[in-house]
């Protein structure tokens, strides 16, 4: 990393490699200090490119010889690269061997320790990291795995594919040979040895066949595996019933690891997840941990079709496989979900989290495509663009061709991809020629600009009713700002689903002009496609001024201006059939409110008509109760942040505050009623009525501590710790102690300390522990000076990136007001941390640096004070790649 020079790769310059790899025998002697390597593969030149030297990726590694066809060969070393010039014509064998350190290896990319045990991580370039090899995704090879280790520290033995071999060898040790029948990128690779136990559970699946399903963690962790392997379950079950496609092994492994530098990965038939994606339990893991397991679990599992069966020609692709399986996990978890109201929930979810996370990306230094055109450092492109807005443009072709459309699209893509590396074009083309004339394949290139275009797409919609023509003219209009390197766009394909509503709340028939009586004569919602920078479309029989309700169910990943008003935000909010345009116009009706008064410089007075609207909504018979906890919560500061051309994250914090206050005064006895009246009383289960329910609970509780405590009042603090301590699951323990702590409630720190203390021995509730602290509301400084107090506890460390990203990221990421300090103070900590944990973790590192993306949208002194500090990283010699290339851009 340090030693080479950082070179831009670039998608356009993308060529086939020049050899194949068949097939590799590995063998691993294991040790955590030396760790031997021994590699044998079967080479082939690639006929369709020129010839030229074997060139061979290695990082870290200690070369001990190099053989072809048995015969030593002369060899060069470059870099990180091993140069082999003449090699024969014909296939030929080539072996390799080498050490490598997997106890020193704290980057945690490649072969490192964990606990005791081995594990290894790949993708994207951690193969090179344990032995020399073409790393990357479009040579695939089928690899034969021997795992020698000492039997008593390391009884379990594991790689892809199908065991076919074990052993006792002298001294102690063992042996163990897997063998991987599908061809994969290196990138799949994986193995894992340890003192491990698994629960297991054999499953017969539709076609018949039986697989066994293991799910590998520590001892004592067994009892916290059960959520997991039932999600694993539900997973394989969903996949063959939506898209039809089947489990292929006999045997599917998952694996706990606590040193993880992300939530997990798609390893070829060995899932390796980090613990806090993996273990749960009512005691130490809340509903919201539940859920998130729920989904990456299935994610991971998804990917063994998306990512696996057919893999990405080079990592400019990465969407490819990212965005779709993103996509098949929110629909799984949408389909889980059941109810209309719970699937609605899930969506509101993913979009906060888009807005929260993608838009800002998308408006900041890092600003880059669902495809990127170049990168430095692939690590850093695991962005919330190739994720999430990724999902978004898979979800937009799902839209443009229906359900059933999509299903035959993907089916095409199999059949012709299946066992390939392919690119977004090939996915796109095999979507569009499944369902020709559709509304996508009709506009194949224009719909692409998703995957070339970076910036969130601004929508603006005006509406013009004539009521004597009793027609509704509604003009859209696109324009996408300019980002790094990208001056001009052109227009996108926006799929804008939409309904109309008479003001009393009835849906209104959307007929447009020139269509005949039967399209549109009855239908209440339609999907309409703005392809150019301005389009009219004009509705026809509207017999009353309508409400627009525009791009329902978030059917675009866009930034909507629809002109609307209270009044109209009002009627939305009633009375729209759509949930999540109910609460969009719930978190609109708040925006507004606070943006006025930031804008202004005034303080926030809530006005009586948006307290009623949210005492009913918060009072109402029919709403569900986890829904109502989303319209009564109010937008992020993030997203706030986002509408403003300078900002100062106090000013929005101040007004966020005083929203927050005034809305926890003023129903004050609606927050009592809900608190009563939605207690759960049965056996804890994550499901989403009863964790609806301890949403609601957990909100009123911590609008009621909040009131009581700025009326100095005892009895809500006091009622809080009596919850706090009698809590019988994690959900309501952190929802009153989060409730004590936001609130800077006088029982929060005895709290806190009995917490500590309770769940010392639980690496993952401790680092709750440290994460509530990290995102406590601020006030007077005391979150930010309690952080940096925090760093010095013994359980505190920056090796471990959960505990890192618990206190760290939390005041950094989560916490503009405790972060963004007029004094500088957060921006010279961040530095710190930054250039501290770089030489630890550079791919840790490189996602703290990203923090300070949005710094030239800061108002004087934020500005300033951020430009140096972001300076002051730069300035350091020995970065990694990682964290040049977040730093460089960011002072470009
Ligand atoms: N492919 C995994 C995410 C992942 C990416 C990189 C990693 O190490 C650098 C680890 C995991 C996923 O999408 O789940
Ligand atoms: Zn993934």
């Amino acid at each position: 990393m340090r030693e080479g020079t950082a070179t831009l790769i670039r998608r356009a310059d993308y060529v086939a490699p020049i050899f194949w790899i068949r097939t590799v025998d590995l063998c691993f002697d294991l040790d955590p200090a030396k760790t031997l390597v021994a590699s044998k593969m079967r080479l082939e030149r690639n006929a369709a490119v020129p010839h030229g030297p074997l060139r061979l990726h290695g990082e870290e590694l200690n070369l001990l010889r190099v053989l072809i066809d048995g015969e030593s060969v002369s060899f060069r070393q470059e870099g990180h690269e091993l140069i082999i010039d003449n090699v024969p014509d014909a296939d030929f064998t080539l072996e390799i061997r080498n050490t490598c350190a997997p106890e020193k290896n704290t980057a945690l990319s490649g072969l490192y320790t964990s606990g005791g045990s081995f594990f290894t991580q790949c993708e994207a370039e951690g193969f090179r990291r344990i032995t020399y090899f073409l790393d990357r995704p479009d040579v695939m090879a089928v690899y034969t795995v021997t795992l020698r280790a000492d039997k008593a520290r390391y009884p379990v033995l594991l790689s892809n594919g199908n065991l076919v071999e074990t052993a006792t060898l002298d001294n102690g040790r063992h042996l163990a040979k897997w063998h991987d029948p599908f061809p994969k990128p290196s990138y799949l690779f994986a193995l894992v040895a340890g003192d491990l136990v698994a629960r297991e559970q054999r499953i017969r699946t539709r076609g018949g066949k039986d697989h066994l399903l293991q799910v590998y963690v520590r001892q004592g962790d067994l009892e916290k595996t059960e959520h997991a392997m039932n999600s694993l379950i539900a997973s394989v079950v969903w996949d063959e019933a939506r898209f039809k496609l089947p489990l292929d092994l006999e045997r599917f492994m998952v694996v706990g690891v606590s040193d993880f530098n992300m939530g997990a990965m798609e390893n070829k038939g060995l899932n390796i997840f980090n613990t806090s994606a993996l273990l749960a339990s009512p005691a130490t893991a809340t509903d919201a941990d539940f859920h998130r397991i729920e989904s990456i679990v299935a994610h991971e599992y998804f990917h063994n079709w998306t990512g696996n069966r057919v893999t990405c020609r080079d990592w400019f692709q990465l969407s490819l496989k990212e965005g779709l399986t993103v996509f098949r996990d929110q629909e799984f978890s949408q389909d889980m979900a059941a109810t209309p109201s719970a699937r609605a929930v899930c969506r509101i979810e993913d979009v906060r989290a888009l807005r929260a996370r993608q838009f800002p990306e998308d408006a900041g230094a890092m600003a880059h495509s669902v495809r990127p055109d170049e990168y430095v450092e692939i690590n850093n492109f695991y962005t919330a663009t190739v994720y999430e807005k990724g999902s978004e443009v898979v979800r937009m072709y799902q839209t443009l061709v229906g359900r059933d459309g999509f299903a035959k699209g993907m089916a095409l893509y199999f059949e012709r991809h299946d066992g390939q590396a392919v690119t977004c074009d090939d996915f796109a083309q095999a979507i569009a020629d499944a369902n020709p004339g559709s509304a996508l394949s009709t506009r194949l290139d224009a719909f692409k600009r998703w995957y070339s275009q970076a910036g969130t797409p601004r929508l603006r919609a005006r509406g013009a009713y004539d009521a004597a023509a009793q027609t509704f003219t509604l003009t859209l209009k696109q324009t996408t700002p300019a980002t790094p390197g990208q001056d001009r766009k052109l227009p996108q394909v926006i799929p804008v689903a939409l309904g109309l509503l008479a003001r009393d709340g009835q849906a209104l028939p959307l007929m447009l002009q020139g269509e005949d009586g039967a399209a549109g004569a009855t239908e209440t919602e339609r999907v309409l496609v703005l392809d150019q920078a301005e389009q009219s479309f004009v509705f026809v029989n509207v017999p009353s001024e309508p409400v627009p309700s525009l791009l329902r169910g978030f059917s675009a990943p866009v930034v909507l201006d629809d002109g609307l008003g209270d009044a109209e935000l009002l009627v939305l909010l009633t009375h729209d059939s759509d949930a999540f345009n109910r609460w969009e116009a719930s978190q609109r009706l708040a925006l507004n409110r606070i943006l006025g008064a930031v804008r202004t410089g005034q303080p926030l007075v809530l006005d009586a008509a948006y307290l009623e609207a949210m005492r009913a909504v918060l009072r109402h018979p029919e709403l569900d109760p986890a829904f109502k906890a989303l319209a009564l919560q109010l937008p992020d500061e993030a997203y706030i942040a986002e509408q403003l051309d300078v900002v100062d994250p106090q000013a929005v914090h101040a007004a966020v505050e005083a929203a927050q206050t005034q809305l926890a005064s003023a129903l004050q006895a609606d927050w009592a009623w809900a608190y009563d009246t939605h207690q759960v009383t049965a056996g804890y289960s994550p499901d989403p009525v009863q964790s609806g329910k301890r949403a609601l609970v957990n909100l009123s509780l911590a609008m009621l501590v909040l009131n009581a405590t700025r009326s100095g009042d005892g009895v809500w603090p006091g009622r809080a710790y009596q919850r706090f301590k009698d809590a019988t699951n994690m959900t309501d323990r952190m929802g009153a102690l989060s409730a004590l702590v936001n609130a800077q409630a006088e029982l929060a720190d005895s709290a806190l300390a009995r917490f500590h203390a309770q769940f010392k021995g639980e690496a993952l509730v401790i680092d709750k522990w440290f994460a509530l602290q990290g995102r406590a509301a601020e006030r007077d400084g005391k979150t930010f000076a309690r952080v940096k107090q925090l760093m010095k506890h013994p359980d505190f460390t920056l090796k471990n990136p959960n505990r890192a990203r618990s206190l760290i990221f939390s005041l950094a990421m989560f916490n503009p007001a405790a972060f963004h300090r007029a004094d500088a103070a957060g921006y010279v900590f961040w530095a710190d941390q930054v250039l501290a944990l770089d030489a630890i973790n550079p791919q840790v590192a490189g996602r703290l640096a990203r923090v300070m993306d949005r710094w030239t949208a800061l108002a004087e002194p934020y500005r300033s004070a951020a430009r140096e500090a972001i300076a002051r990283v730069a300035a350091k010699p020995d970065l990694s790649n990682d964290v040049r290339e977040i730093v460089q851009r960011a002072l470009a």
